[in-house]
């Protein structure tokens, strides 16, 4: 029986020491110390040894027993380090590794030339005010002098909803709104951003849907020669400090007298070039003082305010500033077009 033990330890002890998993590490568990293990067996039939033996060999299977539990134990605990080991070297990250690019995005040209704008105006003193694009006939045309008839109103045609509803032709109704607000009482200082419709062919320099940005002021004692230096630090800031401007005449029925401005050409510096056509000018935007009737008919008493009122096209401005010699570029939501436009 004590031999018997013996080599039960031995065996028990080569095959824990040799096992290769936890799986077998388990299986040899059962085998070894389970129910129906041999050691279990000899510790039942204790009751047919002799007294004397019976302490020797009850003593013995206990510490067989304590054996190969230990040792068992001793090889889960190698085998479950090997495995995390092992697990680590497969699953080990190279920090060294370039990380992949990420995408940065951009504003859109347009917003990026909008919000200059804007940021130059307010720096003037002027307010941001945004208007309803589906307007009314009266605010899109009647506030701003162009009654029923008025033959200017074929050059704004528009996409109407009905007789009297339409898609706004300019950002120009917002302001008479604005107008209306302040019940005749100056200044009203405003930039108004934003698109607008006309039912227009689409080509290289036209679009049915376009972006305006339009500038009023009025208050007592405003003047055209208050125009004329807002408008000189308007394009010294967006095309450069050397920038000179001129005033040609113009007419908008919602101004009196109206004006057109160019500026001197940014390419050539006036000499004569292919961006302003020979000329040394190049045109950016319409402007005057504020027809009196306008004033009126929003609210305002012609014989005590005067205004000044400007409009232009961020497109054209964008065309101008970057190269971009189709309009359609704007819309057409081309990444290789819109992500040349990054601002460092
Ligand atoms: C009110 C009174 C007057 C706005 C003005 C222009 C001149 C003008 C065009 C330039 C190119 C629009 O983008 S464009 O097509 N605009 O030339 N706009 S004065 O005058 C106003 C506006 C509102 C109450």
């Amino acid at each position: 029986m004590k031999e018997q033990l013996e080599s039960l330890r031995n065996e028990a002890l080569e095959q824990v020491n040799s096992a290769e998993d936890l799986k077998s590490l388990q299986d040899l568990r059962v085998k070894y110390l389970g129910k129906k293990g041999p050691i279990t067996e000899v510790l039942r039939g204790m009751g047919k040894l002799s007294k004397e033996e019976r302490p020797v060999i009850g003593q013995l299977a206990n510490e067989v027993r304590e054996a190969i539990e230990s040792a068992i134990k001793d090889k889960q605990e190698h085998l479950e380090l090997e495995k995390i080991k092992a697990q680590l070297a497969e699953e080990s990250i190279d920090v060294t590794l370039p990380g992949r690019p990420v995408q940065s995005a951009n504003h859109h040209p347009l917003t990026a030339v909008i919000e200059e704008i804007e940021d130059l105006f307010i720096g003037l003193g002027f307010s941001i005010a945004e208007g309803p694009e589906v307007e009314n006939d009266y605010y899109n045309f009647e506030a701003l002098n162009l009654p029923k008839d008025h033959p200017a109103r074929d050059m704004q045609d528009s996409f109407y909803i009905t007789e009297e509803i339409l898609l706004r032709t300019h950002t120009s109704p917002n302001q008479a709104r604005v107008m209306e607000a302040h019940k005749g009482k100056g200044p009203v200082k405003i930039i108004c951003p934003g698109k607008v419709y006309r039912r227009d062919t689409d080509d290289a320099t036209h679009s049915h849907q376009f972006m305006q940005i339009e500038g009023l002021y009025v208050d007592k004692n405003v003047r055209l020669s208050d125009l004329k230096g807002i408008l000189t630090v308007f394009a010294k800031e967006m095309f450069g400090e050397d920038r000179q401007i001129r005033l040609r005449p113009s007419y908008f029925p919602f101004t009196e007298p109206s004006v057109e401005m160019d500026i001197s050409c940014f390419h050539c510096s006036g000499s004569g070039c292919s961006v302003c056509k020979k000329t040394g000018w190049i045109e950016i935007l319409g402007a005057g003082m504020v027809h009196p009737h306008v004033l009126e008919m929003s609210g305002f008493d012609p014989k005590v305010y005067t205004g000044f009122a400007f409009g232009m096209g961020p497109e054209r401005i964008a065309m101008l500033k970057y190269g971009i010699n189709d309009i359609r570029h704007f819309y057409n939501n081309d990444v290789r077009f819109l992500k040349q436009f990054k601002r460092a």
